[in-house]
């Protein structure tokens, strides 16, 4: 995503962020918020940055949805978890609204940042997940031209750039939206309730990685007291009331 700063396009989010890495010159890059670059580094420079990063192994995933509140406001949700075999951390989940080919001018800007939710802190153990939620209501441009709406989320270690500001995960979402799911919905149904429970329970103690289980709700192949946990924390979930 590009932030703008020092210029028309600027917003209050993006200077806090620019503070945040101490920024002084333009074009600054930092990949996965933790390189660093100053200066046009050329399109190989980034390809090779960008490589750089992703063949860092993570534990943690996170999928996006949303769905209209009303008018131009959306509630996105994110939810971030971590693999049964990873490691229990604390994140900082960010979520930022960007609009593609904006500002118009010049014809090369590509996902600027249009707004920035509250952040929020989460401390999750392996094969837990949790959902962070945030609302946004989209401004003029952003309505004008909903199909380059994008929402990124992302989990980041809580701390100071350098030193602590690795990114563990990204995730991206176009217009239209992923319509949300039910956490714990197993016959697909669009809610949570006892037929799920019967799934789940009529499953338990399934371990195949061949094939997978009926029961598994954190794609592990087994069906178990973590799958349980999260239909439980689910429970009642309905999107068709
Ligand atoms: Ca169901
Ligand atoms: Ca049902
Ligand atoms: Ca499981």
């Amino acid at each position: 995503m590009q932030i703008h700063v020092s210029d028309p396009y600027t917003y209050p989010w993006g200077n806090a962020r620019a503070n945040y890495y101490g920024l002084q010159y333009i074009p600054t890059t930092v990949h996965d918020c933790v390189l660093f670059r100053v200066g046009n580094q050329g399109y190989s420079g980034y390809l090779n940055l960008y490589n750089q990063r992703r063949a860092v192994p993570t534990d943690v995933t996170i999928e996006l949805s949303g769905e209209q509140v009303s008018g131009r406001t959306y509630r996105v949700s994110a939810e971030v978890c971590i693999e049964p075999d990873g490691e229990a951390k604390t994140m900082r989940i960010y979520m930022v609204q960007l609009l593609d080919y904006w500002p118009a001018y010049g014809g090369y800007h590509r996902n600027g940042l249009k707004q920035g939710a509250t952040t929020e802190d989460i401390t999750l153990s392996p094969g837990e997940c949790q959902v962070v939620q945030r609302e946004f209501t989209f401004d003029d441009d952003s309505w004008a031209a909903q199909e380059d709406i994008t929402i990124i989320a992302w989990a980041q270690k809580p701390g100071g750039y350098p030193s602590n500001s690795e990114a563990y995960q990204a995730a991206m979402m176009d217009w239209p939206f992923t319509e949300p799911e039910c956490a714990g919905d197993l016959d697909g149904d669009g809610d949570t309730d006892q037929v799920d429970l019967g799934i789940l329970l009529a499953d338990w103690g399934c371990d195949d990685p061949a094939n997978g289980c009926a029961g598994d709700l954190n794609d592990d192949d087994k069906t178990n007291q973590q799958d349980l946990g999260i239909l439980l924390a689910d429970w009642g979930c309905d999107l068709n009331p």
